[in-house]
C-alpha cells in the first residue's frame, strides 16, 4: 500500500487524465481517479522490476538492455520544401480527406481514377508493424509522429492504421484501448483518410460473429474516425465478403472490396487461381457496390508479370473502380511488382516508410517515391519531408542511434516531430530475427503477417530447428486443406495443421489415412465444420467426411454468421455495467463482444496497473534498476519524478516491499515475487 498521497493533494491539477474514455461526472471522481492513476503506474514499474514480462508478450529478454533512455526530439527539415512543385496542382488543398468528406465515397473514387500520378497508402501504423514487430507498436509511438505525418504524407490516398490484428493485440498485450488509439490519431491527422482492414464477417477477430456485431462494429469504427474499410474474406467466400461490404456500406464509409490473391496467374500450370477466377471475383465485388477494388497479395506472391496481367484484366472488367494493390516484400520483389502494377493501371499501391518496410512488410515508400519521381506516375510526395519521418522510425525501431538536434524548429509552419521523452531501440525485443529476403515464399505462400508470428511460435514450441521443415509442411498442409487462399483466419488453420504434422511426424498420406482418429488442432476441425466459410472449389473429399465423423461441434451450411443468433448488446452492457460501472463506454461493449476474454483480462489488468499506455515505451518494456530515477511527463511541462530506491528480499509469503519515491516522497509497493 501507499504511505501518502499528499503530493497529489497539493497538486490537484497535475495529473489530468487525457483519455477520452472517461466521462467524469464530478470533481471527486476526478481526484479519486488521479490518485489511483499514479499509484497503479508505480505498481506496474515495481512489478516489472521484480518479475519482468510475462512470456506471452514475446519480448526477447536478452535484448532489453539495448533499450536506452536517451531523450531525443526529431525535427523537421531546415530547408523550405521546393515551392515550384509541378504536381501540387493535382492535389487537393486540405488533403484527400477533404474530397472524401465533401464529395462522398463515389466522388472520391472518381477523383482517384482521374488522378494521373500513382497514389500511395502508407501502412506503417498497421500492417508494417504487424508483419515486422508482432503488432506491438504502442499508441504513444504512433502519436509521436502523427501530426508530422499528416503533413509529410498529406498526398497519400490513405494511411492504413487500424484493424487486422491491431485491435486484439492492443488490448491483449499492450493493455491499451484500440478505440482510443483510433480517436487520438484521428485528432492529430484531420486531412489524410484513415483506412482499416476488416476481415469480412470475422470483423477484427478470428471467427465469424453474429451479423449485428459486424454492423455495429463498422458503425462505431466510422464514427471514431475510419474513412475507408478494406474488406476481405480469407477464403474469398462471397457470402462472407458481402456481409462485411454491406456492414461497411451501411456505416456510410468508403468500401474497398478485396480479392485475396494466391497462386500465380502468370503460370499456366497453376489453373485453380487463374485470371478468370480473379476477374470473376472483381465482378462480384463490383456488383456489391464497392467503391474500389483491392488486390490483397498478403504473402507477396505477385511477380511484376503477374501483377501486370492481373491489373490489366481487372482494369478492363471494371474501368470505373480504382484498383489498389497490396503486397508484402518477403521475396524482395515488392517494388518491382508495384511499379508493374502501376504501369498496368493500378491507381494506388501500399507501401511503408523505409525503416518499417521490406522483408515481410510492405515495399519501401521512399523507393516508390524516388523510382517514380519525374515520371507521369510521380507520387507527388516530397522526399525532404519524408526523410525526417523515416529518421523517426529508424530511431523507434532499429539498432541505429540516429542523433537528432533537439529543440523546436517550426519556422516553416510545419509540425515538429516530437516524441515523448523516450529512447531509441524501443522495439528491438520484438524483432523476429529475420535478416534477409526469402524467395521460398513462392513455394510455401505464408502471408507476411503470419511469417514472423509462425517463426516466433515455432521457437516457443521448441521447433525452431525445424523451421525449414515447417515452411515446407505449410505448403503440404495447404494442399491437404484444398489449396486455399491463406490469410487470417485461414492462414492460422494451415499453420496449425503444419505445426501439428511436424510435431507428430505426419506426412499428408498419414493425415488422410488417420483422419478419423487424429487429435487435430481446433482450428482445423472448425475449418472442416465450415465455421469460417466454404473454400474455393469446396472442401476436399474424402478428407472432410472422414474428419467430421464422430466429432462434436456444429457443422455450418453456407455462411456461418447467418445461423448465429443476434448478439444481445443490451444484456451484455447491463452485465458489464455491474462490473465496471460508469467507466464503461459503448466502445468497451463492442470490444467485449469481439473479444470477451481478452477484454475482461485487460480490464482486470487496468484495475491493478492502470492505463499503462501512458508510460513511455522504454519504461513499459525495460525494468527499472535500483537507484534509477525517471521523469514521467504526464502533461506538457508537468512531470513526476519516479525513483526505484531498492528491491528488498521477499518475506515468507514471497512479497517484496519495493521502495520507490514519487517526487521525493517515499512509497512502499507490495509486489508478489513470481519468479
Ligand atoms: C490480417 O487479417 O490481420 C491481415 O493482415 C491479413 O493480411
Ligand atoms: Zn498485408
Amino acid at each position: 500500500g501507499k504511505v501518502t498521497t499528499s503530493f497529489i493533494d497539493e497538486n490537484p491539477d497535475l495529473l489530468s487524465i487525457s483519455t477520452s474514455r472517461w466521462n467524469f461526472a464530478d470533481r471527486s471522481q476526478v481526484d479519486m481517479k488521479r490518485v489511483g492513476f499514479v499509484e497503479k503506474l508505480m505498481r506496474y514499474l515495481a512489478n516489472l522490476a521484480v518479475n519482468g514480462h510475462p512470456a506471452a508478450l514475446g519480448a526477447d529478454p536478452t535484448t532489453l538492455h539495448k533499450i536506452s533512455s536517451d531523450v531525443f526530439t526529431p525535427t523537421a527539415p531546415k530547408t523550405a520544401p521546393a515551392t515550384a512543385d509541378p504536381y501540387s496542382a493535382d492535389f487537393p488543398k486540405g488533403g484527400w480527406r477533404s474530397v472524401l468528406l465533401k464529395e462522398g465515397p463515389k466522388g472520391y473514387a472518381k477523383r482517384v481514377r482521374e488522378h494521373k500520378g500513382l497514389l500511395l497508402t502508407d501502412t506503417t501504423w498497421r500492417d508494417a508493424h504487424q508483419s515486422l514487430l508482432a503488432t506491438r507498436m504502442r499508441t504513444k509511438d504512433l502519436l509521436g509522429c502523427a501530426a508530422y505525418t499528416s503533413e509529410a504524407l498529406d498526398r497519400c490516398f490513405s494511411l492504413e492504421m487500424w484493424g487486422g490484428a491491431t485491435f486484439d493485440v492492443s488490448m491483449r498485450f499492450l493493455h491499451e484501448c484500440p478505440w482510443e488509439r483510433l480517436e487520438q490519431l484521428r485528432a492529430a491527422v484531420p486531412n489524410v483518410p484513415f483506412q482499416m482492414l476488416l476481415r469480412g464477417a470475422n470483423a477484427v477477430g478470428y471467427t465469424n460473429y453474429p451479423d449485428n456485431v459486424v454492423y455495429k462494429f463498422c458503425e462505431q469504427a466510422k464514427k471514431s474516425g475510419i474513412d475507408i474499410f478494406r474488406v476481405f474474406d480469407s477464403l474469398n467466400y462471397l457470402d462472407n465478403l458481402k456481409l462485411g461490404v454491406d456492414a461497411a456500406l451501411a456505416a456510410g464509409a468508403f468500401v474497398e472490396g478485396a480479392i485475396s490473391y494466391t497462386g500465380d496467374v502468370a503460370n499456366p500450370a497453376k489453373t485453380k487461381y487463374n485470371l478468370e477466377y480473379y476477374v470473376n471475383l472483381a465482378r462480384e465485388l463490383q456488383a456489391m457496390g464497392v467503391h474500389s477494388l483491392a488486390i490483397k497479395d498478403m504473402a507477396g506472391l505477385l511477380t511484376p508479370r503477374s501483377a501486370s496481367l492481373l491489373v490489366s484484366a481487372i482494369r478492363k472488367e471494371c474501368p470505373e473502380l480504382p484498383i489498389h494493390v497490396h503486397t508484402h516484400d518477403t521475396a524482395g520483389a515488392g517494388v518491382a511488382s508495384m511499379l508493374a502494377a502501376a504501369e498496368a493501371g493500378a491507381d494506388i499501391v501500399d507501401v511503408a516508410i523505409d525503416a518499417m518496410s521490406g522483408l515481410t512488410s510492405q515495399p519501401s515508400l521512399g523507393a516508390m517515391v524516388a523510382n517514380l519521381a519525374g515520371s507521369r506516375l510521380d507520387t507527388g510526395l516530397d522526399p525532404s519531408m519524408v526523410g525526417p519521418l523515416n529518421s523517426y522510425w529508424e530511431t523507434v525501431r532499429s539498432n541505429l542511434y540516429v542523433p537528432f538536434e533537439s529543440g523546436q524548429l517550426s519556422t516553416l509552419g510545419m509540425h515538429v516531430l516530437t516524441a515523448a521523452p523516450s529512447s531509441p531501440h524501443r522495439y528491438v525485443p520484438f524483432e523476429s530475427g529475420q535478416l534477409s529476403t526469402s524467395s521460398d515464399v513462392y513455394e510455401h505462400e505464408i502471408p507476411g503477417g503470419q511469417y514472423t508470428n509462425l517463426l516466433y511460435q515455432s521457437r516457443q514450441l521448441g521447433l525452431s530447428a525445424k523451421w525449414p521443415e515447417i515452411k515446407a509442411m505449410y505448403a503440404k498442409a495447404n494442399l491437404l486443406l484444398g489449396d486455399i487462399p491463406k490469410v487470417t483466419p485461414s492462414s492460422k488453420v494451415v499453420g496449425d495443421l503444419a505445426q501439428f504434422m511436424v510435431s507428430q511426424r505426419l506426412e499428408p498420406e498419414d493425415v488422410l489415412e488417420q483422419a478419423e482418429t487424429l487429435a487435430f488442432p481446433e482450428s482445423v476441425v472448425e475449418y472442416f465444420q465450415g465455421a469460417i466459410g466454404i473454400p474455393p472449389g469446396g472442401f476436399p473429399e474424402p478428407l472432410r467426411t472422414k474428419m467430421l465423423k464422430g466429432r462434436a461441434g456444429k457443422v455450418f451450411d453456407g455462411r456461418p454468421g447467418a445461423s448465429l443468433p443476434p448478439y444481445d448488446f443490451a444484456e451484455a452492457e447491463s452485465k458489464l455495467r455491474q462490473t465496471f460501472g460508469q467507466w464503461l463506454s459503448d466502445k468497451d461493449v463492442l470490444s467485449h463482444a469481439m473479444y470477451p476474454k481478452v477484454f475482461n483480462e485487460w480490464k482486470k489488468y487496468e484495475l491493478i496497473y492502470g492505463e499503462v499506455g501512458n508510460l513511455p515505451t522504454h519504461l513499459f518494456l525495460k525494468p527499472m534498476e535500483p537507484g534509477q530515477e525517471v521523469s514521467l511527463e504526464l502533461e506538457k511541462g508537468k512531470s513526476l519524478l519516479v525513483k526505484l530506491v531498492s528491491i528488498p528480499p521477499p518475506n515468507e509469503d514471497g512479497i517484496r516491499q519495493v521502495i520507490m519515491e514519487l517526487n521525493g516522497e517515499r512509497w512502499f509497493v507490495s509486489i508478489t515475487d513470481e519468479k
